[in-house]
């Protein structure tokens, strides 16, 4: 594609005025062909930013490794930059957007010199979607782009659809120029001047010295969800950190489940899950985002506005998340997992037993006797959502799958039991917005730590959490069919640190319970915190678990819960939706 053929007017200028500033050695207009990739790949190569895994073992596969200050997102360094702070919320990192812009503009100018400048052209949702959005990324890392091939619809056909329409801006550098003649790193990255920040006025994301996963690939959590979010509230929609998933009974009664967990919380397994009871049948549609509109049927639908998976590798195998392995078997880029002596990879929990040497992602020799990790945490896959063998066949419908259920969740060790339904959509919201979770590896932080994540939009919420917790409640209007929503915790311990609940393809067993809760069958008893399951509910045959610790509701602990969440909520102070402070009340009161 030569520079003519770009037809969009804004683009044009904004392209010009980006050259000038950030001075790149030369522009690269990304086309998306195979072609293209390959030179791409070829140069990622010789930089040493890829290295390329045993094509006899996994095809067409690499593997990259990124510096130990670069691993995972920045919450801390990211940024909405909205007209008022009070537009931005309490939750979030508010700068004015004209003070941004200024240390921005200081820190991108020049900032692409010696390098390309990609211009990233790319779609979000199906292209024939109506609900499907075009963004253009510019961006100085090559490794971006061959991620974003991966996880968006990259190319041609996003700037053929564009036409002379308004756009999502994306501007990203890795922040690391170069003077005449000196050498590249592997890794180029400027984490002492980071900087994630978005304009949800004028739909724009600035990224400025990071490589790595949501700081750099725009298109995931700045515009599919911060921005998205924005949109939403100002067009009647929902953006959301969500997976979509179809499951099918024994009976062939087809059901679609969107479900909300914080960063490595278990969305990518719960989209593959291999059903551990016979007759069940689980087929994907997405693992991380879902867009939801809804239908002149008064049915709310989903889209999945990607086109791959980015997801945690550690814990990822076979017995866990055999879909996810098969998913990855080639044509898949591999970021901080290590390096098997044959040129495959490993990570803990892939196999019971680990390899007897390996090269970590730290590119040192390490051993089953090591005492750091071999992969990082926060390792991660990159990979097209065609290669899931349980792809559903609907998964790029224009309109979307209809959802019947949506679930929320945490990670959490105590309190929270395995899994209740909310009493109606306004209580459901309130389960929703009370949502805690240990902090995981997927964001620079204290692992472990239990924090608040409404609706596990904490760090992806491009506006007033108070605004969006309203935005939720006033989803439910008559000619409506409001899907049920339901509350899991797969990570409750015993006093020996020891799961009580199998997880992973035994979730079926909580699903089906949901399931049998939306046709007004399966029973419940009501409690404090929302319909329980009774004891012989869920189908445990096969299992050694102890369900009544499962479903245990503590009194003394929920109301720890409750006074807490009363605290909490006061940060929302007048945004805070009348009908969540009722719900806190009434939580503390039965629970007194
Ligand atoms: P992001 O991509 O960061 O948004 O994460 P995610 O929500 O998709 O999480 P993912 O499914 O990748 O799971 C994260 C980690 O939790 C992995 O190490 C999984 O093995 C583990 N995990 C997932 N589901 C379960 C479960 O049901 N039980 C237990 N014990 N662990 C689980
Ligand atoms: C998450 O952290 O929720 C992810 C990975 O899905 S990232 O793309 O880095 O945000
Ligand atoms: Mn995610």
């Amino acid at each position: 594609m030569r520079p003519g053929s770009v037809m969009n007017r804004n683009l044009q200028e904004w392209i010009q005025e980006v050259q000038q500033h950030c001075q790149p050695k030369e522009i690269h207009y990304v086309e998306g062909t195979e072609e293209e990739n390959r030179l791409i790949v070829e140069a990622l190569i010789k930089q040493k930013t890829l290295t390329r895994l045993n094509p006899a073992l996994r095809p067409a596969s690499f593997l990259a490794r990124s510096t130990p200050d670069d691993v995972a997102r920045v919450e801390d360094r990211t940024f909405i930059c909205s007209e008022t702070q009070e537009q931005a919320g309490p939750t979030n990192h508010w700068r004015d957007p004209r003070e941004m812009k200024e240390t921005l503009l200081g820190l991108f100018r020049g900032c692409m010199r010696n390098r390309t400048m990609y211009v990233v052209p790319y779609c979000m949702g199906p292209i024939d979607s109506p609900y499907a959005k075009v963004a253009i990324q510019l961006t100085d890392s090559p490794y971006v782009v061959a991620n974003m091939r991966l996880m968006t619809r990259m190319g041609k056909a996003a700037l053929d659809l564009l036409g002379d329409q308004p756009f999502v801006k994306c501007l990203h550098s890795v922040g690391v120029p170069l003077a005449d003649g000196e050498e590249d790193v592997s890794w180029p990255c400027n984490t002492k001047n980071l900087y994630i920040s978005h304009f949800p006025e004028t739909k724009e994301v600035w990224s400025f010295g990071s490589g790595y996963g949501g700081n750099a690939l725009l298109n995931k959590k700045s515009f599919a969800l911060r921005i998205a979010s924005k949109m939403g509230l100002e067009e009647g929609w929902l953006a959301e950190h969500m997976l979509i998933v179809g499951i099918t009974s024994p009976e062939g009664i087809k059901r679609y489940f969107a479900a909300s967990f914080p960063s490595a919380c278990g969305k990518t397994n719960l989209a593959m899950l291999t059903p551990t009871l016979p007759g069940w049948k689980v087929e994907c549609v997405g693992d991380d985002i879902a867009w939801m509109h809804w239908g002149q049927d008064g049915r709310l639908y989903a889209i999945n506005p990607e086109a791959g998976f980015f997801g945690v590798a550690p814990g990822t195998s076979m017995k866990t998340n055999p879909n996810a392995m098969l998913s990855i078997q080639k044509n898949t880029i591999f970021t901080n997992v290590a390096l098997t002596p044959d040129g495959d990879v490993w990570w803990e929990g892939m196999t019971d037993t680990p390899p007897e040497r390996l090269i970590s992602w730290t590119n040192e020799e390490w051993t089953p006797h090591s005492t750091f990790k071999a992969a990082h945490p926060n390792a991660r896959f990159t990979v097209g959502s065609l290669q899931c063998p349980i792809i559903d066949p609907d998964w790029q419908k224009p309109t979307g799958v209809p959802i019947s259920g949506i679930i929320f969740g945490g990670r959490r060790s105590t309190t929270v039991p395995l899994v209740r339904q909310a009493l109606s959509w306004g209580h459901g919201v309130f389960l929703a917005a009370s949502m805690t979770s240990e902090m995981t590896a997927a964001a620079k932080g204290e692992v472990g730590k239990v924090r608040h994540d409404p609706f596990a939009m904490l760090p992806f919420c491009g506006y007033h959490m108070g605004d969006y917790f309203a935005h939720w409640l006033s989803m439910e209007q008559t000619g409506r069919k409001m899907p049920e929503i339901f509350y899991v915790n797969w990570f409750l311990k015993d006093e020996q640190g020891k799961y009580l609940w199998p997880g992973f393809g035994d979730n079926i067993r909580v699903l089906e319970w949901c399931f049998s809760r939306i046709e007004k069958r399966g029973d419940a008893d009501l409690s404090p915190i929302g319909y329980l399951p009774t004891l012989d509910a869920i189908n445990c045959q096969g299992l050694m678990v102890d369900m009544k610790a499962l479903l245990k509701v503590d009194k003394a602990l929920w109301k720890k819960e409750a006074d807490e969440l009363f605290h909490y909520f006061q940060t929302f102070r007048h945004k805070l939706p009348e009908s969540l402070k009722n719900e806190t009340e009434k939580l503390r009161n039965v629970t007194r």
